[in-house]
């Protein structure tokens, strides 16, 4: 079983030659002025709770977009500051962007292009040439920071997402010493889907800079090699899963990334825990209700207005949960500069009102609405009072909500109901799966979830404990650093 120390022993032993640096979009830590004075938070991102204790672990240099009102005033001349704030074990790189460039690069090319183009979620991209030249000047400044901070010398290079997509090349052009991999958080789409962006072969080209490129799952790295194999002049290997052009090779492989569940399950234990699970008892007016609870960054590709639809057709069918069953539905909203995320903003704030004006009796209604920025606390206190969690995503890379479900559930006593359209479900496979356009099958799958038997609720929820706590995100980390290695070793 893969530990943070076990990790540790492996970079400390393995990487001990070499600079080890990774390259987001998203910084792990922001440093903001409230209050009067300087605070330092984490942001709410599936990356982040994957990498950071991985760094922690790893030691080197995170070189990522300094977004924080207070970011210039932290960092010293060479723009680095080290982290985390009270005990620094590795160091960040701010990069600058300029309001113009953050419309293009970030909310243009990557947001309104390449998530929905990624997604099947029946959310249209937008192509916007401009954009695409301020996007691929943001890569060439993102590929500077990270030249200068590795110098001439051997490093190894961990690039995030699809932000960064022209990144690989460029560094690997400009020195033959670095091993570059880059890991895909959300999925690969099958070829016809992808065909329809205008940069596509740039793109391709970019990524196969990469010694290494992981996705969650073997299905992704198939659609990545057949789109290669149909756009580009290359050879592919489906046996060994390798890319090779112009005599440089690209192997592709599936990282499933996880959590740290003996954190997480550790934090559900924690005494202060139960104190806030009552007051939110109280503040909410519970009582002794059956609880359910969605939590996502509000995105389209989270299916969160089917779910609620699902929880209305539920209502409909049952009357008896009628004044019995409750759905707290919490998350941040994000990415708001885009049109399809203020839509689906607006289309939740119906729904939950229109459901809840249809069935509230007294002082309850079906649905609250806990969306903003909560503590962790919060987040876990919510987590150990609900007897089951819906995750409807329309598409989803890999999804940690779900498993951050698991892991908090230390009382082996909760019901998980996920959509089959997340890389999660090939894991978790003992949660009630669903197709979540069809609102009939989960309404069904939220009754399966409250008259299930307390055996077959816990003998569910060990085996996915089991799963989750066996592949976290030690060993996702570790199987990358590991490849990483082989492949700078000439394996
Ligand atoms: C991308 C891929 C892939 C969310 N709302 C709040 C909050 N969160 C935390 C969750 C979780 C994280 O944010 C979300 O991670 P997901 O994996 O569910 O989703 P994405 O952000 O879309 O991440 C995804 C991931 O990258 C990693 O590769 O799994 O498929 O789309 O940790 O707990 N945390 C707090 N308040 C919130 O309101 N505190």
């Amino acid at each position: 079983m893969w530990t943070r120390e076990s990790l540790h022993e492996l970079a400390a032993g393995e990487l001990r030659d070499y600079h080890f640096v990774v390259v987001s979009n998203r910084e792990p830590y922001i440093h903001s002025h409230a209050l009067g004075t300087i605070h330092c938070d984490m942001p709410p991102s599936g990356l982040t709770a994957a990498l950071d204790p991985v760094m922690r672990a790893c030691g080197g240099t995170w070189v990522a977009h300094g977004s924080g009102n207070a970011d210039r005033e932290t960092v010293d001349a060479n723009d680095r500051v080290g982290v985390p704030p009270e005990d620094p074990r590795y160091t960040i790189r701010r990069v600058w962007l300029s309001k113009e460039e953050e419309d293009g690069y970030y909310y243009g090319v990557s947001n309104d292009a390449l998530w929905p183009l990624c997604h099947i979620a029946y959310t249209r991209p937008t192509f916007n040439d401009d954009e695409w030249k301020v996007y691929r000047a943001v890569n060439e400044r993102f590929a500077r920071a990270v030249l200068q901070e590795v110098g001439g010398g051997q490093a190894f290079v961990f690039v995030q997402d699809y932000h960064l997509t022209l990144l690989p090349r460029i560094l690997r052009e400009a020195n033959p010493n670095l091993v570059v991999a880059q890991f895909w958080h959300i999925p690969w789409p099958n070829r016809e889907a992808f065909r329809v962006c205008p940069w596509q072969n740039e793109i391709l080209e970019g990524l196969l800079g990469n010694h290494l490129l992981g996705f969650h799952i073997r299905y992704h790295c198939n659609n990545f090699l057949e789109t290669v194999d149909r756009s580009i002049e290359a050879r592919v290997d489906y046996d060994r899963y390798e890319v090779i052009r112009g005599g440089k090779k690209t192997e592709v492989k599936p990282f499933p990334i996880s959590i740290d569940f003996e954190e997480v399950s550790a934090r559900a234990r924690e005494p202060g825990v139960e104190a806030e699970m009552e007051r939110l008892r109280k503040s909410l007016e519970l009582d002794d209700w059956i609880i359910g609870m969605g939590l996502d960054r509000i995105d389209y590709t989270k299916g969160i207005p089917d779910r609620l639809r699902a929880i209305d057709r539920f209502l409909e069918r049952n009357p008896e949960y009628r004044g019995r069953l409750v759905f707290i539905q919490t998350g941040v909203p994000s990415r708001v500069h885009v049109p399809a995320y203020r839509r689906i903003n607006d289309e939740i704030d119906t729904l939950i009102e229109e459901t809840n004006w249809k069935y509230e009796t007294g002082h309850w209604r079906p649905i609250i609405d806990l969306r903003g920025p909560l503590s962790p606390l919060t987040v876990m206190a919510l987590r150990r009072l609900s007897h089951f969690a819906i995750v409807s995503s329309l598409h989803d890379g890999m999804n940690l909500v779900a498993k951050e479900f698991v892991a908090s559930s230390v009382d082996e006593d909760k019901v998980l109901i996920l959509s089959e359209f997340t890389g999660a479900a090939r894991e978790l496979t003992d949660a009630l799966l669903v197709n979540p356009y069809a609102a009939d099958e989960v309404a069904e799958a939220i009754k399966a979830a409250v008259e299930m038997p307390l055996e077959e609720r816990q003998r569910r929820m060990r085996r996915m404990r089991a799963v989750v706590q066996e592949n976290n995100v030690y060993k996702w980390a570790a199987d990358i650093v590991a490849k990483m290695v082989k492949i700078g070793s000439g394996g």
